[in-house]
């Protein structure tokens, strides 16, 4: 298994718009199992296909204690959204940095999984927030656009002096 390079916000990459899944290929098997390898070593709960630069429909996720629920969602649909939950926040792509962001409180998403077979899942709380953050990012939105345009501005700030530092090293 790969461990696969995260980008980094506000990598214009992460803009980019995941295409769906067309064929349930031994290439998407790899896809995934490298993404749930990248995601537990992080280590994170979740991890879309864009973060590691493949612009593919393809979300892993894994909320629970144990790390032993691996759930895999491809061509995602959210088919139900209600209610209200305020929960921090914090994304691989965004490294140290938490913040506040409203999100449905219960979703019902439809997806396939890797083997192409459909399935709908009812989800609240961490995992309903996780998978509607994975969401985002396959449409090109990091979580921190959700925030002021002011926030925003300061996270751009700390991560251009992270990657300076980076770049020192
Ligand atoms: O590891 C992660 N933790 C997290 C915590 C609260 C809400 C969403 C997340 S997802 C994040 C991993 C990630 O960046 N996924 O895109
Ligand atoms: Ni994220």
């Amino acid at each position: 298994m790969a461990l696969l390079t995260i980008l980094e916000y506000p990598d214009a990459r992460l803009k980019r718009i995941a295409a769906p899944v067309t064929e349930f290929t031994p290439a998407i098997k790899k896809l995934v199992d490298d993404m749930a390898h990248t995601m537990y070593e992080a280590p994170g709960i979740g991890l879309a296909a864009t973060q590691v630069d493949v612009h593919k429909r393809v979300i892993v996720i894994d909320t629970s204690e144990a790390k032993n629920d691996l759930k895999v969602f491809i061509n995602p649909e959210i088919i139900v959204a209600d209610g209200e939950i305020v929960g921090e926040e914090g994304c691989l792509s965004v490294p140290e940095y938490y913040e506040s962001v409203r999100r449905a409180a219960h979703v019902v998403v439809r997806a396939h999984d890797v083997t192409g077979k459909s399935f709908e899942l009812e989800a609240t709380e961490l995992l309903a927030v996780c998978i509607q953050h994975e969401m985002d990012h396959l449409k090109g939105i990091v979580f921190v656009e959700h925030l002021s345009q002011l926030k925003q501005i300061r996270i751009k700030n700390k991560m251009k002096k992270r990657h300076r530092e980076a770049e020192r090293v």
